[in-house]
């Protein structure tokens, strides 16, 4: 009798024709294997063995370097339950479609079997994924972002309790390239690329897509937050999730070196993109971070933005896509040196600055998050850790102060229902129109949005110590376009300020989108920051919130009557507050 398992690997080998299928078994020996042959098939090339030891490089195809929306899918039976922020096909149609680009896709290939632990190992929250593949590069990513390999098939046995992901390369081709989930039997099918996002099904696809589907159904939590822990001069350490989007500094957060650790306070890191939330015995939020490591973005990374990643990725590392110096170092624009002589550009080619940019922007490494000289000693706690505060937040020039709290959990949600980031100019054209975005979560919620926010405002209730829940923009800009605020290490004394609400410490001034800190509450020691500059970080101006909140309810009107109530008062609330206090300073 073959099980689960094994019977999806037949019927996946049947649809591709592998000529070879390979278990993975995730061990040292293996990889080297598995490295040797990418290095002789030329998808990988060694770096300099001194100054980057086991580190490699992996150029891809000009056509496949990032997540392609477009022909990602969430295929559920009823169109409403992917909901207006998806595309959606029917399971029928959406495998119709991609089965004929599966057919016979792996012939004269090897098929890998790839099975991955998300999650600590002996974690109660911690699921099991398989991933079938035609691509090497793509099982030594998941052996760094996952735990795979023997563990996980210890942990599958004969049963048939694993999210099956089939990934084909297909011969790369954008016009055959389909990234379907199939939520309502946890199925996910990749086609056409080869890139990160797209393939390590582990990552955006199990562990966000099909997982925010599991949690809502399971009473639980898949968000789009890093994790990280604040520790005071006492040596407690407070933890917080937070959810930014892209481009908007997850990881650099989460790494942070801390300003004011002079005065005891610190950063430890437990995740950088992904949160898995649970209610725990004690009553409060126990997150654990199902990945293993950083997929992070590579150009602006340097010393004085994030030194912690910069001292991980010095060995054991695969880099996608970023230059390399004659001397065979990788180089990306911002990493704070001049470009090196003899830089070879991330096509494989001679660079000269008429070319552009080296490293292709979204270049990309991906290092085991135990290199990080700040992860966090119980980064692998089978309990998760406890998360004191949720901290939305994005790039507004103008509109958000530095750092404000909620009033309540259903307000909280509100604030996260209503995030939107600035895009920039290099991105449309248009400075400073706000994307819409929901907890970070528009490209990777597996359901209806509008049922997601119920599962929010329904989450906050059962959990009896519920985190505070806060929002944060540290891009706002004065009238010149000059930040106003120097970011990075500087943060902390935000998350310092958050902790203090959370003790019990720290002033606050109402507002009416919620409570700002009061003058001298936020530690401003030691930083050249003027009165009126923080005066003018914290200012809410009514007339432009106002015009916020006109937006933010015609971009609610897509989700029609599925809003949550709860949603639309808070809107309603926040109006008659804004209107309140502009009718006062007439
Ligand atoms: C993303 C990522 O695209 O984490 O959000 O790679
Ligand atoms: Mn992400």
């Amino acid at each position: 009798m073959s099980t689960p398992l094994e019977k999806w690997v037949e019927e996946s080998a049947r649809l591709t024709q592998p000529d070879k299928i390979v278990w993975c078994d995730g061990s040292e020996e293996e990889n080297s294997r598995f490295l040797a042959g990418l290095m002789h098939d030329g998808i990988i090339t060694e770096l300099n063995e001194t100054t980057y030891p086991r580190c490699y490089l992996n150029r891809r195809n000009p056509n496949d370097v990032a997540r392609t929306e477009s022909v990602t899918f969430i295929c559920t039976s009823k169109k409403d339950d992917a909901g207006p922020t998806n595309n959606w096909m029917s399971p029928a149609d959406g495998k119709a479609r991609v089965r004929p680009i599966l057919e016979d896709s792996m012939k004269g290939r090897t098929m890998f079997v790839a099975p991955y632990i998300l999650g600590p190992q002996n974690s109660p929250y911690s699921r099991v994924g398989v991933e079938i593949t035609d691509s090497r590069y793509v099982v030594a990513s998941m052996r760094i972002m996952s735990r795979m390999g023997k563990a996980a098939m210890d942990r599958i046995g004969n049963s048939d309790n694993f999210v099956p992901g089939l990934h084909a390369l297909a011969g790369v081709n954008p016009e055959r390239r389909f990234v379907m989930h199939f939520p309502e039997e946890k199925l996910i099918w990749s086609v056409g690329s080869g890139y990160g996002g797209n393939a390590l099904l582990g990552k955006k696809c199990f562990a966000l897509r099909i997982a925010s589907w599991m949690a809502r159904s399971e009473g639980w939590m898949a968000e789009h937050m890093l994790i990280l822990g604040l520790e005071d001069p006492s040596g407690k350490v407070t933890y917080m999730a937070a959810a930014f989007p892209s481009a908007c500094g997850k990881t650099n957060l989460a790494m942070m070196v801390s300003a004011l650790e002079s005065q005891g306070y610190r950063v430890w890191t437990v995740g950088d993109d992904i949160a898995w939330m649970h209610i725990g015995a004690d009553g409060t939020l126990r997150a654990i971070n199902p990945e293993n490591g950083f997929f992070g973005v590579a150009p602006g990374t340097n010393a004085q933005t994030n030194p912690n990643v910069m001292a991980a990725l010095r060995h054991d590392t695969i880099f996608t896509n970023v230059a390399i110096s004659g001397a065979r170092e990788p180089w990306w624009e911002g990493i704070g040196t001049p470009p090196p002589p003899g830089l070879i550009d991330w096509k494989g080619e001679p660079w000269s600055p008429e070319k552009g940019p080296a490293a292709h922007p979204n270049s990309r490494y991906t290092v085991p998050a135990r290199q990080s000289p700040s992860i966090s000693a119980h980064w692998e706690d089978p309990e998760g850790v406890p998360i004191s505060a949720i901290i939305f937040g994005g790039r507004r020039e103008r509109l958000a102060p530095l750092v404000y709290e909620s009033r309540s959990w259903q307000h909280g949600v509100f604030v996260g229902a209503t995030m939107a980031s600035e895009t920039t100019a290099a991105t449309t054209g248009a400075v400073g129109v706000p994307r819409r975005d929901p907890m970070a979560m528009i490209p990777f919620c597996g359901y209806n949005m509008a049922d997601y926010f119920q599962h929010w405002l329904e989450m906050g209730p059962k959990i009896k110590h519920p985190p505070k829940i806060f929002h944060v923009n540290w891009f706002r800009k004065d009238a010149s376009g000059k930040f106003l605020w120097p970011g990075y290490g500087e943060n902390v004394r935000v998350l310092k300020w958050m902790l203090d609400r959370i003790e019990g410490r720290a002033a606050a001034t109402e507002t009416p989108i919620g409570f700002v800190p009061a003058p001298g509450s936020l530690t401003l020691d030691g930083l050249a920051i003027s009165r009126p500059v923080v005066d003018e970080l914290q200012r809410v101006d009514a007339h432009d919130w106002s015009a916020e909140a006109e937006a933010t309810a015609k971009f609610f009107e897509i989700f029609g009557d599925r809003l949550p109530a709860e949603i639309r008062s808070e809107n309603k609330a926040l109006q008659d507050r804004l209107h309140r206090t502009t009718v006062a300073a007439k």
